[in-house]
């Protein structure tokens, strides 16, 4: 079987973390893609950086810093502090030394012409991930946010400096109607037998893919079935500040409001299936949001094998569909 997972950064790391893990242990898995968000990437001291692109490439090779959820582990911040004190770099945004090995090697491949999606195969043969990542576009469609009173700002300044606190009007990507879907992006979905969406952030990972023009028809167009995961548990976001994304679309912090948000395939949305945690179907009448298939399933993944047990989950879901 081959699986494809679209996803953001840490929620999206943990969960193709554990389609790994379940894939070892079954031995069910020929092949795994994750389709990765792009929108949260940025060009700052001359390098281009992939926060969620290298969340997922970190955490699959073991050399992620968990405590913090970003960065390398064991990371030293010696030249981040010769650019915070040249200005080059601001004091919210760290650029640890073994991380800009990454970003600086990036930049190189990128600088000598090839595209995103070459690159990310490039720096997927270093350790081995078990998975391939695949940029969602090889087209830079940054996520820019426009808060109360008019200010626009990129993603990072609004997440990483205040912490989302601006309330936010909008989410724009300058020059996504010229954007395509990566060709690989494209094929990986194309050939699934099963496609899952990540618990990730809706708004800023999903929702920043799921624009790019001609995605949103190459998955409705995909033989396999797309089951999604709730990164909402018990009505709240968790280990994220997904609920300040939800609320500038209008959308409650809530699993079945992410369930219609995303839309039933078979009305011209996004799922086939939807996975909620035990706490939110038991207060509901029942287990389907817009004409959604949902089951209820334990959603926390706090270890290898509580985020296998999420992904064997969400494959036998997705075997009860279509
Ligand atoms: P980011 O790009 O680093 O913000 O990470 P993602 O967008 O991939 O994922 C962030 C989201 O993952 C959070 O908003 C949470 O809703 C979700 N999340 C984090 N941990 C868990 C977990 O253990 N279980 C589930 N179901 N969702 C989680
Ligand atoms: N997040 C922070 O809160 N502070 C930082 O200084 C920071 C630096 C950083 C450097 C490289 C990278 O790939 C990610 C980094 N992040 C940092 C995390 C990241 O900006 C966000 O959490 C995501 O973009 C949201 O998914
Ligand atoms: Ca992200």
């Amino acid at each position: 079987m081959k699986v494809t997972v679209l996803a953001g950064g840490v929620g999206g790391a943990r969960f193709a973390r554990g389609v790994r893990e379940h894939a070892r242990r079954s031995g069910d898995i020929e092949r795994i893609d994750v389709v990765v968000n792009t929108g949260d990437d940025w060009w700052l001291a001359g390098v281009r950086i992939w926060p969620d692109h290298d969340s997922l490439l970190y955490t699959l090779a073991g050399e992620n810093d968990d405590e913090r959820g970003w960065g390398r582990r064991g990371e030293s911040e010696r030249v981040a502090a010769e650019l915070q004190a040249w200005g080059v770099t601001p004091p919210w945004f760290t650029l640890g030394d073994l991380d800009l090995g990454t970003h600086l090697a990036r930049t190189a491949w990128l600088r000598a012409g090839e595209t995103p999606s070459q690159v990310a195969r490039r720096l997927g043969t270093r350790w081995d991930l078990g998975v391939t990542l695949h940029p969602a576009t090889d087209d830079e469609i940054d996520t820019h946010v426009v808060v109360e009173g008019g200010d626009r700002m990129h993603f990072q300044e609004w997440w990483t400096r205040h912490r989302a606190s601006l309330p936010a009007i909008r989410f724009e990507h300058a020059g996504i109607a010229k954007a395509s879907p990566a060709p690989a992006a494209l094929a990986a979905i194309g050939a699934a037998d099963v496609v899952l969406v990540a618990p990730s952030n809706p708004v800023v990972s999903i929702g920043p893919i799921l624009a790019i023009p001609g995605m949103r028809d190459a998955l409705r167009r995909a033989p396999a079935p797309v089951v999604g995961v709730s990164g909402i548990i018990g009505g709240a976001a968790v280990r994220g500040m997904a609920d300040s994304c939800l609320a500038a679309i209008g959308v409650e912090t809530d699993a079945a409001a992410v369930a219609r948000h995303y839309g039933a395939r078979s009305r011209g949305g996004l799922l086939d299936g939807w996975l909620v945690a035990e706490e939110d179907a038991a207060s509901g009448p029942a287990l389907t949001a817009d004409g959604i298939p949902s089951v209820a399933v334990p959603l926390w993944m706090r270890d290898a094998d509580t985020s296998a047990r999420l992904a064997a989950d969400a494959l036998a879901h997705a075997s009860t569909l279509r």
